[in-house]
């Protein structure tokens, strides 16, 4: 990918095989405009398409991973034109990318920045990386991910608890809970500790690794919200047989229902 064509981000190949994407926006603390991520997808795609990358690194920098969507630029987004434009749909580009990626979180990674962290392969933290969906505090909802994501990696009481309180977590409970595969001593052992793990995925075969990804990813896929519908489905196609008016008749009228198993 080339350099010079990026104003919000950074990409290097600091290692064989390794492609590093530093969001860089540091006066802001790396909030997620859409010319930010229109650049991280185009240099996902490319380092993607290049085929020398086997696995990429996300990082920000110490104080910030990202600290959210920018708000700057929704505030005065109305809902014709979020929904019009279908706003944020191409967040989830990353979720397409077929090759590892890998995030190196340290400092803030809140509201948009969380949900960008938890949508790679494989999430690793500093000491002092701060997690949180605080969207509730500006009257809206995590809009990226942020509500089914967390609630995968931590269940729903704690997932529950974050997003309608907007609290903060920590990197230690990010690990604890499941939603950090590891934290690190410093914020450079962290990065350092990321380029070791995509350096070592890269080392592998290609299609291999791209198979092994599509099917961690598909235990994820076919989950609740599927076995809910098709549980509805179910539920609605019993108002075809008789014995759902016997049922329901009875209890109104305060009989004993009569099956007929039809
Ligand atoms: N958007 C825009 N600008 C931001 C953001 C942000 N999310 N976060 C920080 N900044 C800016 C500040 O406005 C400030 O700018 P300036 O210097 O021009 O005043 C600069 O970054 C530095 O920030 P602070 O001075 O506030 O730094 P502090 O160290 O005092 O505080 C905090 C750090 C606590 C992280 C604080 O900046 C903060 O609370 N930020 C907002 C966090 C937040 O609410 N994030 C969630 C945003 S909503 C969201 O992500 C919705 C996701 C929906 C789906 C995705 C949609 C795109």
């Amino acid at each position: 990918p080339a350099e010079a064509s990026y104003e919000h981000i950074l990409i290097s190949t600091p290692r064989p095989g390794v492609g590093q994407i530093t969001l860089n926006r540091p006066k802001a603390l790396n909030a997620l405009s859409t010319p930010l991520m229109t650049e991280l997808n185009a240099a996902l795609r490319a380092f993607e398409a290049s085929k020398e990358a086997g696995a990429v690194v996300i990082t920000g920098n110490e104080k910030a991973f990202a600290a959210g969507a920018d708000i700057k630029e929704m505030k005065d987004l109305n809902f014709a034109s979020a929904f019009g434009n279908d706003f944020i749909k191409n967040w989830s580009e990353l979720t397409q990318i077929s090759i590892p990626i890998i995030a190196a979180v340290n400092g803030y990674a809140l509201g948009g920045g969380c949900e960008l962290a938890m949508m790679v392969d494989i999430l690793y933290c500093g000491p002092k990386a701060t997690f949180g969906q605080p969207e509730i505090k500006l009257g809206v909802i995590p809009g990226a991910g942020g509500s089914q994501r967390l609630t995968w990696a931590i269940g729903k009481a704690k997932a529950m608890e974050i997003i309608l309180t907007g609290k903060n977590f920590s990197a230690e409970e990010a690990e604890r809970w499941g939603l950090a595969a590891r934290v690190f001593e410093t914020p450079e052992a962290c990065v350092e500790g990321a380029l070791d793990t995509a350096e070592t995925i890269a080392s592998y075969g290609r299609l291999a690794v791209k198979a092994a990804k599509e099917v961690v990813n598909q235990s994820m896929e076919n989950g609740l919200s599927e076995g809910v519908k098709f549980e509805r489905r179910v539920f609605q196609s019993l108002f075809a047989t008789r014995d759902q008016k016997i049922g329901m008749t009875a209890f109104a009228e305060k009989k004993k229902p009569q099956w007929t198993g039809e």
